[in-house]
């Protein structure tokens, strides 16, 4: 059970390269993303989680809103029957026709797949701290850890997660609940991603030794 967090980033840069509207990076970013998909699956991970915006991206232009929510609209409507689909994020800026469509997808998507599509919508750490304490507030004696991770936007530890598009930092992006979530960095732009950088990817992100804060095993007798 390995689930794959996906920072899909540069769809601008990728349509000023190659002199296309907004509208077709994003239409290339949609297509590419039903390969990724396959190529998650065929290497066995049960839930890929991708980000389709930070709270933050919700105050670009309108246009470019519209632009970005039609394209995980119309990737959602081509694959929710051949997978489980879902979504959490900051859903109060996402325009209601959006939700709608999107829980219409899910709630008609394949719930016994063995492969889950999650979307993250509206990523922002403080957004969602602030938006779970708002919540509970007056509602729970105390905060804990359970309480905490059954709201958060994310609903597992992430294990890997890949930003492509060459910035390395997290923005927006990070997930609450994953401290060892392993990352990995690609500079390319979404849309040029092939198989083989895939593979090179996950090759990376396996091969880690994954510790989460202890000791290798065997090594304590060691430590002075
Ligand atoms: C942004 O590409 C991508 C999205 C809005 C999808 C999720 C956001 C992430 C940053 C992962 P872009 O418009 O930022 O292109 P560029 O990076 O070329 O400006
Ligand atoms: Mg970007």
């Amino acid at each position: 059970m390995t689930n794959l967090m996906l920072l899909p980033d540069g769809m601008r840069r990728w349509s000023i390269e190659n002199g296309v509207s907004l509208d077709e990076g994003y239409k290339a970013m949609a297509d590419k993303l039903v390969e990724f998909i396959g190529w998650a699956r065929e290497e066995g991970i049960t839930t890929l989680y991708i980000t389709t915006s930070s709270a933050a991206n919700f105050e670009r232009p309108e246009s470019a809103v519209t632009t970005f929510l039609d394209a995980f609209d119309d990737l959602a409507q081509r694959v929710h029957g051949t997978c489980n689909f879902d979504f959490s994020g900051s859903l109060d800026l996402v325009p209601a026709r959006y939700l709608e469509s999107l829980e219409k997808l899910r709630d008609s998507s394949d719930k016994e797949s063995e492969f889950t599509l999650h979307y993250i919508m509206g990523m922002s750490l403080s957004r969602e701290v602030i938006g779970i304490f708002n919540k509970l507030n007056g509602k729970i004696p105390e905060m804990t850890e359970e309480i905490l991770a059954g709201h958060a936007y994310v609903p597992q530890h992430v294990d890997f997660l890949i930003r492509t598009g060459g910035a390395v930092r997290m923005s927006s992006f990070f997930p609450l609940m994953s401290p060892y979530a392993e990352l990995y960095f690609s500079p390319l732009l979404f849309p040029d991603i092939t198989r083989a950088d895939f593979d090179t990817a996950m090759k990376d992100l396996q091969q880690r030794e994954r510790r989460y804060g202890r000791y290798p095993t065997g090594a304590a007798s060691e430590a002075r």
